[in-house]
């Protein structure tokens, strides 16, 4: 419920027609600051006697009057409000919470028990806002809190490589309201005033926006788009690394063959990335707002660089057919290695008389993949022929 401002004051029971209100945003009102309300001197009492309860259900322990309570002034001694349950007045077991306008009670209720209230104030009361109050005729504009939030504090932004994640947090924001300063006269039927009261005021805050917390990013730092209104203190973007590792260097393969055994082996040596390489995440700027629509300034933050970290290296052989194996084709995996001091594989017993193709990848722990290093072997025909028979030597 956004906050307002309720101006109550005794009843000059002169023979006072009106009173006026003037109110500015700096103290030392007169009458030549703005009058920004008439309210026609009431006719009778601030009265809700005998409001009917409602019928409570189940635990419920409090009885809330709608909207009356802006109205209620917090003045027990001099206008308590009586309570009744099931018509029997209630010397305690109930307090009053004025600023919410409910009657909260020490112990459940009964189901079907009916509560009412007896209250009167004998003043005037009216309030700063827009909607009609009866007797009381705005003549400004209504009181509104027009000051902004402070911005987010401590935006930052840090990578987590574990996550592949970049994490945006930042401190919580606190509205700040417009200081309102009021004085009142009281006039006669034949235009005399009265002088002015003493001068009174009360910030108008309007609290936060249930959302507050606006959060934009931009990848160049000059085109901005909203990516979430939060109340939380914490935004995150997911899957930032999508950069894969440089491709090894230097890949050779070499062949080795043993004769007469019908195979041959192919050593392949190359020489790995030192690093990762990393993705920028997105640029941020938060800004706050109030329930009134007022907006902080910016915070804002530059990118953070997230490098999810080398995962693996495989290798990837086909029968060479003049193109090389992919990543995610069906060719078969020689062997994938997790320990990146190693630079050299021998892939053993290949059939010979045959020319292969390798291809060499490296995977990042996102799982961005390089680009694939390549090298062809071949191995030659080692196999002897087999052996002559039926070998007959006779005289004819
Ligand atoms: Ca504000
Ligand atoms: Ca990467």
């Amino acid at each position: 419920m956004p906050k307002v401002i309720r101006l109550s004051f005794d009843r000059n029971l002169d023979d006072t027609i009106k009173y006026n209100v003037y109110r500015d945003v700096s103290p030392g009102i007169d009458r030549t600051n703005e009058k920004v309300m008439e309210i026609v001197q009431p006719l009778a009492l601030t009265n809700i006697e005998q409001v009917k309860g409602e019928v409570l259900t189940g635990d419920t322990n409090f009885l809330t009057y709608k909207g009356l309570h802006r109205n209620w002034v917090n003045d027990d001694e001099n206008y308590p409000v009586k309570v009744f349950i099931n018509g029997v007045p209630q010397a305690s077991g109930f307090e009053v919470d004025f600023a919410d306008g409910r009657i909260v009670f020490d112990a459940a209720l009964a189901a079907d028990d009916v509560v009412a209230a007896d209250y009167h104030y004998d003043a005037v009361v009216a309030l700063d806002i827009a909607e009609e109050q009866p007797g009381v005729t705005m003549l400004g504009a209504p009181a509104k809190d027009k000051a902004a939030p402070t911005a987010p504090k401590n935006l930052s932004i840090v990578a987590n490589p574990l996550t592949n994640e970049a994490i945006l947090t930042w401190q919580e924001s606190t509205d700040q309201g417009t200081k309102y300063f009021y004085k009142v006269e009281a006039e006669d039927e034949a235009g005399n005033y009265s002088a002015m009261t003493a001068e009174v005021d009360v910030t108008l805050t309007a609290g936060l926006h249930q959302k507050p917390y606006i959060i934009e990013s931009s990848k160049d730092g000059e085109s901005w788009e909203v990516v979430r209104e939060t109340d939380e203190l914490q935004y995150v973007e997911a899957a930032v690394d999508v950069t894969p590792p440089e491709t090894v260097a230097e890949l050779t393969a070499s062949v080795t063959a043993e004769p007469n055994a019908g195979f041959g082996d192919v050593t392949l040596t190359w020489i790995n990335p030192s690093d990762d390489c990393g993705t920028l995440s997105k640029r941020y700027r938060v800004r706050a707002r109030d329930a009134e629509g007022n907006y902080s300034s910016y915070a804002a933050v530059e990118s953070v660089e997230v490098k999810s970290g080398l995962d693996k290296i495989v290798i990837k052989r086909k029968i060479d057919d003049g193109t090389y194996p992919e990543y995610n084709d069906s060719s078969d995996v020689v062997v994938e290695i997790t320990d990146f001091e190693i630079e050299t594989y021998t892939d053993a017993g290949l059939a010979d008389g045959t020319g292969y193709a390798y291809s060499v990848f490296i995977v990042d722990k996102a799982g961005n993949v390089s680009e694939a290093a390549t090298v062809q072997a071949f191995v030659t025909d080692v196999t002897s022929p087999s052996s002559v028979t039926g070998l007959q030597a006779k005289l004819i």
